[in-house]
This record gives C-alpha cells, structure tokens and sequence, in this order.
C-alpha cells in the first residue's frame, strides 16, 4: 500500500525590511490556499520566513533587532496563519528567529523550523545548527551575513520525527552543505527532509563562488537525498530582497538525486508533488542499505591515516 503525500514548496519572494509581520503572513496564508487549491498536505516554507534577512546588517547590540525574534509560536502575529492551515488541513514548516529561554531564565537565540501538523498542532522545532557567516562587522562586504552574531546554533543536533506517516526531519540553509546533515537524519531512518533557506547569490569571502549558487544549492540537496534515500523539500527565499539578490530555485527532489518539481519564479510560488514515501526502500533497502554495507569501523581508520592534515582556511 503506497505511503501517498502531497508536498508543497511554499517559495517566499523578498521580504522588506519594514514589511509587517501582519503582511508576512497574509502572504504566507496566500500561499496556503494556492497550496490547497494543489491539494498540499504539508507546505513547507523557508528559513526565517516571517521577516527580511536581518543578518545581512551589523547592530552592535543584537537586542535592537529583537522585535525580529519569537518567543511564543503561535503568537498574536502568526496565530491567523496557524488557524489558516488548520482550517486548510494543511501541515507545513516555518522558519523563524526564536527567542527561547533555557531552564535558568538565559535568553538564547536561535534559527529555527517549527513542524505543525495538519491540524495545527506542533509535532517539533528545530535549531540550525551550521551558522554561517561571521560574529563581528565586517565593512569590506557590500551587506553583512552576521548569523554568527544573532544567533547560536541549536543545542539538539539532527533529528527525525514520525509525521505525515513517514519520518520527516529538518535542516535550515547552511546545514544543507553539510553531508553530515543529511546521513545524521539518514541513520535515524529520514525519508523526508525538509530545508529552507536565505542564499544571496554573491559570496565575498569568494566571488568565483557566485556563478556556481544554483549548481551547489541542488547539488547538495540531490546528494544528500541520493545517498539516504529520502525526499527533499528545498525551499528559499529568493529574489532582490533589499538590494541583495537572493537564490530562488526551489526544489522537490526524489531519493534517486531526481528533481521532480521546481520553481520557475523568484517570487511567493508553490510547487507540489505527490510522493510515495514508500518508494524510499528503493534506496534503503537495496543500494543504500547501511545494516549490510555501510563500513562505519574503517572511518575512524582513516581519519587516524590523515593525521597529517592541512590547518582550515580562515573563517568566512
Ligand atoms: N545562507 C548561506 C547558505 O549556506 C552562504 C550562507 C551563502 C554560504 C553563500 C555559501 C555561499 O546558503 C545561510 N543563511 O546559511
């Protein structure tokens, strides 16, 4: 019996710096009924979705952009959004900036998912954990990417949840480059996972890098998808967003490497597919079965061959 599901790339268009949360998620309820209007079950939008990138400028006190942060998810901002997908029955994932207290009372900040349910209920959240970019102002960039200054990376690492009648995890922009990301969630058995992410398409630690946004942003997913056998939803939020042009090309990409649906515009767009979730074992249970023929004893073996390693270049 084929473990059927209509997914859906909820694409976001550039988000101004002075765009209302109110207007946000009007936007993203929009893309909610075009999701309906396909049949979605599970939209996913992307990193940091309610808000304009706000790294790409440096405040030296990070607490003047805090009215950019989440404490509660639901709050008064995205609580139509939440009533929204709940009457669509539609699941999806948010990216947002979270503002979350530890047990002590330490505020700490993160970039984070939240993954809802079809009938409104939260299933699980999860806090990037690759932050890119860098911690200080650094004025020989045109635009900053200070994620490194606004945000710590999650404390929970990589894992999977059983939703959607599948096992789904999560992944936020940077993480995606990362095969780590992918074969983490891939030992916990993922046959979803779901990514969002900001990518301006210049790089200034290295401009060569630019021309190559788009084959690195589906390379890295294709992979990662291949070799754990499991769906991939890649989402961004793309175009000219406050004079920074930012990758679109969202994806839904199959476990053979497949891109199976993708966006054509840089804008709000909603491309869907529906996927068998069963048809992962394809991969898993043949080709990529890790009980018989993942080799985990020899990587530390190798690891210990290469001791004579070259130092990391400097910090982007
Ligand atoms: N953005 C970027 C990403 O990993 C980046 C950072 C940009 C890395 C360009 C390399 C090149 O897609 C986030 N938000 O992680």
């Amino acid at each position: 019996m084929p473990r059927h599901l209509i997914v859906g790339a909820g694409q976001l268009g550039p988000i101004a710096r002075d765009e209302s949360k109110a207007r946000v998620v009007e936007r993203l309820i929009a893309l909610l009924h075009d999701a309906s209007d396909q049949a979605v079950e599970l939209l996913v939008f992307p990193e940091l979705a309610l808000t304009t990138f706000f790294p790409r400028w440096y405040v030296g006190d990070a607490t003047e952009f805090d009215h950019y942060f989440h404490r509660e998810m639901p709050d008064g901002d995205t609580q139509p959004l939440f009533d929204a997908a709940k009457e669509l029955r539609i699941g999806f994932a948010l990216g947002f900036a979270e503002l979350a207290p530890d047990d002590g009372g330490t505020l700490h900040r993160y970039n984070t998912y939240t993954l809802v349910d079809r009938d409104g209920t939260e299933i699980g959240r999860f806090r990037k954990v690759h932050i890119p970019g860098h911690a200080g102002h650094e004025p020989w960039r045109q635009f900053q990417h200070a994620e490194r200054h606004y945000f710590e990376p999650g404390p929970d690492g990589f894992e999977v949840w059983k939703a959607f009648d599948g096992i789904v995890g999560m992944a936020l922009c940077n993480d995606r480059r990362w095969s780590e990301t992918y074969r983490v969630m891939g030992l916990q058995g993922a046959e979803l996972i779901l990514i969002g992410y900001n990518t301006p398409l210049h790089y200034y630690p290295d401009p060569t890098q630019n021309a190559l946004a788009g084959f690195h942003n589906h390379l890295v997913m294709q992979s990662g998808a291949y070799q754990n056998g499991s769906f991939i939803v890649g989402v961004a939020k793309g175009g000219i967003e406050e004079g920074v042009d930012s990758l679109a090309q969202s994806v839904i990409i199959a476990p053979s490497g497949q891109i199976i649906a993708q966006a054509i515009t840089t804008g709000d767009e909603v491309v869907s597919a529906r996927i068998d979730l069963d048809f992962t074992a394809t991969y898993k249970g043949m080709l990529f079965d890790f009980e018989r023929y993942r080799m985990p004893h020899y990587y530390g073996r190798i690891a210990a061959v290469r001791d004579d390693a070259q130092p990391p270049p400097r910090e982007i």
